[in-house]
């Protein structure tokens, strides 16, 4: 079954979003598989931003997602990568649609609330560095039936 990485960064942990942010995957039919709360480490950041080390916003990235304390989560469900984007909207809240959570929530891309990875693989890398395969649980959503067809 696919499996995305979502972290609720400082900002959405410091709005009080935490709650609502985990209701809406779980509302949509998505099975939580991973969850914990922390305080990320420099290196982490680092790591995870990765991609856009050469990028001129990088050292922000990393300076704000140290910040304060981040929800990390896993999520599993049929295109849960893709549908997880959705769930979430434009890197831009200002230009994210309303109904998503960057589009409900947010106004500055600086301050978007929340990360979902851009596709299987990197969701696959994610997962890898933020979660040892032990704190990952599989389980039977008993709902399924009514989910899937
Ligand atoms: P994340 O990775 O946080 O889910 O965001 P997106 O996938 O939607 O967007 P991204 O990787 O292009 O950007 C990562 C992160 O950098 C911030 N950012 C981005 C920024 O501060 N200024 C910018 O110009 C861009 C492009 C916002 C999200």
């Amino acid at each position: 079954m696919e499996r995305t990485f979502i972290a609720i960064k400082p900002d959405g942990v410091q709005r009080g979003l935490v709650g609502e942010i985990i209701h809406r995957f779980e509302s949509k039919g998505f099975t939580l598989v991973g969850l914990k709360f922390l305080k990320v480490s420099r290196e982490l950041a680092e790591q995870h931003y990765d991609v856009h080390r050469e990028r001129p916003f990088f050292s922000g990235l990393v300076e704000f997602i140290t910040s304060g304390p981040v929800a990390a989560m896993v999520w599993e469900g049929d295109g849960v990568v893709a549908s997880s984007r959705k769930l979430i909207g434009a890197t831009n809240p200002l230009t994210a649609e309303p109904g998503t959570i960057r589009g409900d929530f947010g106004v500055s891309i600086g301050r978007n609330l929340i990360h979902g990875s851009d596709a299987i693989e990197t969701a696959q890398r994610e997962i890898a560095l933020w979660f040892k395969e032990e704190e990952l649980v599989s389980w039977q959503l008993q709902l399924t039936p009514w989910l899937y067809e």
